[in-house]
């Protein structure tokens, strides 16, 4: 047998992530950073033992099973190993359960854990984000039957009785315009709601429930005659036969994920609150799945960048590993710094909604919170395609082979720019909360995040790009094409400006604790830009769509 190429190996992604341990470090007092260990350590194991079964076994895919050999409509999913080990799993190790505990830190914990199950989980956390939502949105709501009802089976820590939520918005007339919603919702000789619609992308239809929206009948068009109702899918051990699954998608990732096509023939319904305004009765949701989405996509990015720096010391070309050779090390650094920026920025705003939620928080934060939200979510949508694309070619024509299991990572992360909302959508709605006074807190909390960094040149260039950015954002106020053609560039911008502020804060704590390695993060990240502005010539975008 002439030469073999070693296998990339999976370090621990608990004990191996120094980010995450001294994020961890630093923001949590010492009794609750010791209680954490033991989840995050369990939650590590499995995310190994994983990626190593991956290997050893085929992959499957969901299966849908419409009818039994009698003739009953039955609509049986199958799922895959991950998905049916998910209810243990996460409610032994409390991943919804401690978002919601009553401290200002159970956001961080919560997250943490999510990060670190997220890879091994075959995607088992989509449905768990739109639970963890569709709790945030009903304790929004303050309907007191509905949070006695459906909030201990969301947030159970025994797996007989949890319950998943869903959160069916999206229709073949409405993807990112959920204003043209066309189900119906309508009440019965007696009194109860019931629903009539298709619902076109629903990822959690193995779900006990689902938060859904719907127009109630005789209501006017448009976003705001909107209503947003709960809905219960099983009768026992039997899906309502109101819930039909039409069929399974088709997807270019996610493939463990039953993402379906329903249905709903008069499905019972229950109004979260005033039968309107059910986009901003939802919007809490939207938050929570969107902090999932970025926390998810820097786990993907987490991944890609270990297992192609593990592999650079394990392949040899022209003479030495690939980790010593100066433009391999180069490209791998470059990956580094992209990821510590953007892991600050999501975990930021994990620990934020926590601060939030428990009225721990500065009132600035608030504002805060709202913009950084959907940046954090844009931002590390783009950027974990990017990674994962470069990682891929870090094992040259290996990166290409499906049974190395490294094709999937990049099929996978180009879910997180589409789902939640676009790219493009959250810039808008990154417009929205600018609207208010998010610009001036996020400076506020920057130039807090840089006191005591040494790294003035950092320091000047945050600061500099921020005023650019005030000053473009004035200039087009009134402008409004041109405000939403250049949201894009906008929000990446803001997105990098705010990710190098808490990358200095990080790297002031960790210089204090004898690491250097944050700063570097912050030098090579400055150092590859923070201003993203455009100003889109609109005759020039006419001549080039004509
Ligand atoms: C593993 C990771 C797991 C991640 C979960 C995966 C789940 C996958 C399944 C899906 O992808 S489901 C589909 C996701 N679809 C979207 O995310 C919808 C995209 N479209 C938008 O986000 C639009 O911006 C939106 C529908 C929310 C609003 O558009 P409109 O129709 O122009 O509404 P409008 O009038 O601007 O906003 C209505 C109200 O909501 C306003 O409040 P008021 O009624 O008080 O004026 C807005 O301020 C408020 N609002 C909108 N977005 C908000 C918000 N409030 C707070 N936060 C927000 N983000």
């Amino acid at each position: 047998m002439g030469f073999l190429q070693d296998a990339p190996q999976l370090p621990h992604p608990y004990r191996s992530d120094r980010s995450l341990l001294a994020l961890l470090d630093r923001a949590l007092p010492a009794g609750r950073r010791a209680a954490l260990d033991a989840d995050l350590d369990a939650l590590g194991d499995y995310a190994q033992m994983a990626w190593r079964r991956a290997y050893a076994t085929t992959r499957r895919k969901p299966v849908l099973t419409q009818w039994d050999a009698w003739g009953q409509r039955v609509d049986r999913i199958e799922l895959t190993t991950a998905w049916q080990e998910g209810p243990q799993l996460t409610t032994r190790h409390a991943v919804l359960a401690a978002g919601h505990a009553d401290s200002e830190h159970a956001r961080l914990e919560e997250f943490a854990r999510v990060y670190l199950y997220h890879l091994a989980s075959e995607f088992y956390t989509c449905p768990l984000a739109m639970t963890d939502g569709a709790a945030t949105a009903i304790k929004a709501s303050g309907n007191r039957e509905l949070i006695e009802r459906a909030l201990p089976h969301f947030l159970s820590r025994d797996a007989s009785t949890l319950w998943l939520s869903g959160q069916w918005m999206t229709e073949n007339s409405g993807g990112s315009d959920v204003g043209n919603t066309e189900t119906v919702a309508r009440k019965d000789t007696s009194g109860q709601w019931r629903l009539y619609g298709r619902k076109w992308f629903s990822s959690a239809v193995v779900g006990e429930a689902a938060l859904a929206l719907a127009r109630p009948e005789g209501a006017g068009a448009g976003t705001a005659a909107l209503a947003l109702f709960y809905v219960e899918t099983m009768d026992g051990e039997r899906r309502k036969p109101e819930l039909v699954v039409d069929r399974l998608k088709d997807k270019l990732g996610t493939h463990e994920l039953p993402t379906a096509e329903i249905h709903l023939d008069g499905l019972p319904a229950w109004p979260l609150g005033e039968l309107a305004h059910g986009v901003r009765q939802v919007a809490p949701m939207l938050n929570v799945t969107r902090t999932w989405n970025a926390i998810c996509a820097i786990a993907s990015m987490a991944r890609a960048i270990s297992l192609a720096r593990d592999y650079a010391t394990r392949r040899q070309a022209f003479g030495r590993p690939l980790i010593e050779q100066p433009l391999h090390a180069q490209t791998l650094a470059n990956m580094q710094a992209e990821f510590e920026a953007a892991f600050a920025l999501a975990f930021e705003v994990a620990h934020l909604l926590g601060r939030v939620e428990h009225g721990a928080a500065a009132p600035q934060e608030a504002a805060l919170l709202r913009l950084l939200t959907p940046l954090a979510k844009l931002w590390t949508g783009k950027l974990a395609v990017k990674l994962c694309s470069e990682a891929l070619e870090c094992f040259g024509g290996a990166g290409y082979i499906e049974d190395t299991g490294l094709p999937q990572l990049l099929r996978d992360a180009q879910v997180y720019a589409i789902w939640e909302g676009t790219t493009n959508v959250l810039s808008l709605d990154s417009l929205r909360a600018l609207a208010g006074d998010s610009f001036e807190a996020l400076r506020a909390s920057s130039a807090i995040w840089l006191a005591g960094n040494d790294d003035m040149h950092a320091a000047s260039a945050i600061r500099q790009t921020l005023d650019a950015a005030a000053r473009w954002l004035d200039q087009h106020a009134t402008a409004r094409d041109t405000l939403e053609a250049g949201a894009r560039g906008l929000a990446f911008t803001l997105a990098r400006c705010a990710s190098a502020a808490l990358l200095a804060r990080q790297a002031t704590w960790s210089r204090q604790h004898g690491e250097q390695r944050s700063a570097a993060a912050l030098r090579r990240f400055v150092g590859r830009g923070l201003d993203r502005l455009v100003t889109p010539d609109a005759g020039d975008t006419a001549l080039l769509l004509g």
